[in-house]
């Protein structure tokens, strides 16, 4: 059985890597490859030649591991280890040359399903600005050496918050309905894009929480494990007008309880 830090520093190898050519096939120019569950929702060649990357390097590095990516699909493994990756989290900023986009590679223990995973180690990488989150169970959240930390209560000018809306725009309503529940306790509301990057930056003290509906596996595996590690909160909630895409709430301890209430409308 590999450590969590040996899955973590594989996670960040291969996330290097996999942002790196991301990053070249942007200043090549992206073309939108297809549309998934909605117009809005698109993959571009650099999505999948970025995953193919991911997965070959998995499959000689770990094989016998599973694999969850989000263009390429699932597939069990003899191993009870499941490498769960986005390759450009943030498609849509990526395809309009907005830098935050970012690699998204966690390990995770157990059944491929978020409610029964125990993540192991997780990497996100954002090749803009060069930033490599990572984080291995029971070893802390990292930046460059430093360790992460959450804000545990925000400051007295209210809390810094993001957001992200879906791709169906049947669910804009009640997405609008929530942030105007969430803004009376607000400085500010981001929509940054990527929603690993919203992760990372609530377990580094540059958000104080966020909230969504919908994530998708691999959109939150790894920035979940960099928010537990980095002593923040995190769960999600299946509510009415969430049917099957339950929204998920990130923040500091001091904050989660509010702004979970609020969210959800309790
Ligand atoms: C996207 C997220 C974004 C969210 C979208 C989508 P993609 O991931 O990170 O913040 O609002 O619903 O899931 O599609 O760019 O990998």
């Amino acid at each position: 059985m590999p450590t969590a830090q040996h899955l973590e520093s594989l996670a960040m190898d291969i996330a290097r890597e996999a942002g790196d050519l991301a990053q070249r096939r942007r200043s090549e120019g992206v073309a939108v490859a297809a549309t998934k569950s909605a117009l809005a929702d698109i993959v571009t060649h650099a999505d999948r030649e970025v995953e193919a990357l991911i997965r070959g390097r998995l499959a000689t590095e770990r094989p016998g591991d599973g694999f969850l990516g989000e263009e390429s699909g699932a597939e069990r493994g003899s191993t009870d280890i499941t490498w769960v990756v986005d390759p450009i989290d943030g498609t849509v900023n990526y395809a309009y040359g907005i830098p935050s986009y970012a690699v998204s590679i966690a390990a995770v223990r157990g059944e491929p399903e978020p409610d029964k995973w125990e993540a192991l180690a997780g990497a996100v990488f954002s090749p803009a600005t060069g930033e490599l989150f990572h984080a291995a169970q029971n070893a802390g959240a990292w930046l460059y050496g430093a360790r992460l930390a959450v804000n545990v209560e925000p400051s007295a000018a209210g809390a810094l918050l993001a957001t992200g809306f879906g791709y169906d725009p049947a669910t804009h309503a009640g997405d609008l309905a929530r942030v105007a529940r969430v803004m009376p306790m607000a400085r500010d509301l981001r929509r940054i894009g990527a929603a690993s990057l919203d992760l990372a930056y609530v377990a580094a003290g540059r958000l104080d929480g966020y909230f969504e509906r919908g994530l998708q596996p691999w959109d939150h595996a790894a920035g979940e494990l960099l928010v537990a590690e980095a002593g923040g909160r995190m769960s999600r909630v299946e509510l009415e007008d969430t049917a099957g895409r339950p929204l998920f709430v990130a923040a500091g301890p001091g904050l989660f309880e509010r702004l979970f209430a609020a969210a959800v409308g309790s």
